[in-house]
């Protein structure tokens, strides 16, 4: 059984680690990404990261996805509470999509409190620092295992 999990990091996500790290951590995005290519290898599973600061860019390779992934990660970062886009991409791939978060959108601004994704998505990890795509990730390898025997 193939289980390709594409992660999609959203605007601002390649700033990770070389600003605000009281909020998001002291990792790089590329500290992260080589922490899940392990934990993937681990879980069984093939991992390919994209990011982009472009909504169009993010819609476009959520389709591509349908012929290329299992399963989709993703940190749709401030999309997450405008994007009606990315939701109905999410929905036209019916790939299971979890909704991973390095702070935790609950507990901050008002206008973060809102999520476009989390309806759509199969699960949500939020708050947990880089960790929470760890988290994300081996949720979505479960499922996928479960889903496909
Ligand atoms: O907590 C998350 O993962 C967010 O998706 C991050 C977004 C934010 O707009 C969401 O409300 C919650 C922001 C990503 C910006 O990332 C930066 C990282 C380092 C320095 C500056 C920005």
């Amino acid at each position: 059984m193939k289980m390709r999990i594409l992660v999609i990091h959203g605007p601002n996500l390649n700033m990770l680690g070389k600003r605000e790290p009281e909020i998001y951590g002291s990792s790089t995005l590329d500290d992260v990404n080589a922490r899940l290519a392990k934990e993937a290898k681990e879980l069984g599973a093939e991992v390919e990261f994209f990011q982009s600061n472009s909504e169009g860019e993010i819609v476009g390779r959520i389709q591509a996805a349908m012929d290329s992934a299992e399963g989709i990660l993703i940190n749709p970062g401030a999309y997450t509470h405008t994007s009606i886009a990315i939701r109905d991409a999410i929905l036209s791939t019916g790939l299971p999509v979890v909704e991973a978060h390095i702070s935790n959108i609950y507990k901050r601004e008002d206008f973060r409190q809102r999520s476009y994704v989390s309806g759509v998505a199969l699960a949500v990890v939020s708050g947990f620092g880089a960790e929470s795509y760890s988290l994300g990730l081996r949720g979505l390898v479960d499922y996928l295992k479960k889903a496909g025997s």
